[in-house]
């Protein structure tokens, strides 16, 4: 029987590369995001693999998002693994220059956004017995790094909401699993830097980062273990990355 998986942030980035794998596992996509456009031609490509639908809300709108869950056609309702990915870093400096609009926009996706998204999805779960959360943490989330402080804390905090998912939610036969990426070449840069190219570029400088597709591996291989594994914790760093910071560069 084939499952159902809704993903979140799911128009570029490790989103888009987690949903064509998902394709290639034969896993039904719910593939959301803001950008209509782009949702739409995922879902083209894909369509002629698996079933897909799309459905076009931020995660950072409480009512939107529980709103657009609860239009899912029926045969769409019982999700069998959620992907919580959307998520982004907006500036960077030290915490007394930082600006409250970013930290908002941090904690709003990466935290509360999972947490609506979790509300909206889980309830059938526990009530089917079954089901898989995924959370995209960050390398960031386990090591707090200068300049980064309340994005570190955003990502910390869903290392925490996915233990603590854990602690509630394996008791239902739902498996709980937090992936951790290290220094991946997405568009992440450029939304931390705010669109500053070369500054973006610069962070993949020296260096073979991972791609978003190396991440979704990783999902894939979570999504696809038997049923009595649950992968719990992946942390992925490219190879030339021996901690959050410490990137060993090649000029
Ligand atoms: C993003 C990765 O290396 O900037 O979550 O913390 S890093």
């Amino acid at each position: 029987m084939s499952r159902i998986a809704l993903i979140t942030g799911a128009s570029s980035g490790i989103g888009k590369a987690t949903a064509e794998a998902f394709a290639k596992s034969n896993i039904d996509l719910i593939l959301c995001g803001r950008r209509r456009e782009r949702l739409r031609e995922l879902s083209e490509a894909l369509g002629p693999y698996v079933k897909t639908t799309t459905l076009e809300f931020d995660v950072r709108d409480r009512t939107g998002t529980f709103k657009a869950i609860d239009s899912l056609p029926s045969e769409w309702r019982n999700i069998d693994i959620l992907v919580n990915n959307a998520g982004n870093a907006h500036g960077f400096g030290p915490v007394d220059e930082g600006d409250p609009e970013d930290w908002d926009a941090m904690l709003d996706s990466n935290v509360k956004g999972l947490l609506y998204l979790t509300k909206a999805v889980t309830p059938g779960m526990v009530q089917r017995g079954r089901g898989h959360i995924v959370n995209i943490s960050s390398i960031a989330g386990k090591q707090t790094y200068a300049n980064g402080t309340v994005y570190c804390a955003s990502k910390a905090a869903v290392e925490a909401l996915s233990e603590g998912m854990r602690l509630d939610l394996t008791q239902h036969g739902i498996k709980v699993t937090n992936i951790a990426p290290g220094a991946v070449e997405t568009e992440f840069s450029m939304v931390r830097f705010k669109g500053d190219e070369a500054r973006a570029d610069k962070v993949y400088e020296g260096f073979v980062p991972l791609r978003a597709e190396d991440i979704a591996d990783s999902i894939a291989y979570a999504v696809n273990a038997p049923a009595h594994v649950m992968i719990a914790d992946i942390t992925i760093l490219a190879a030339a990355q021996a901690a959050a910071t410490t990137v060993y560069r090649k000029s």
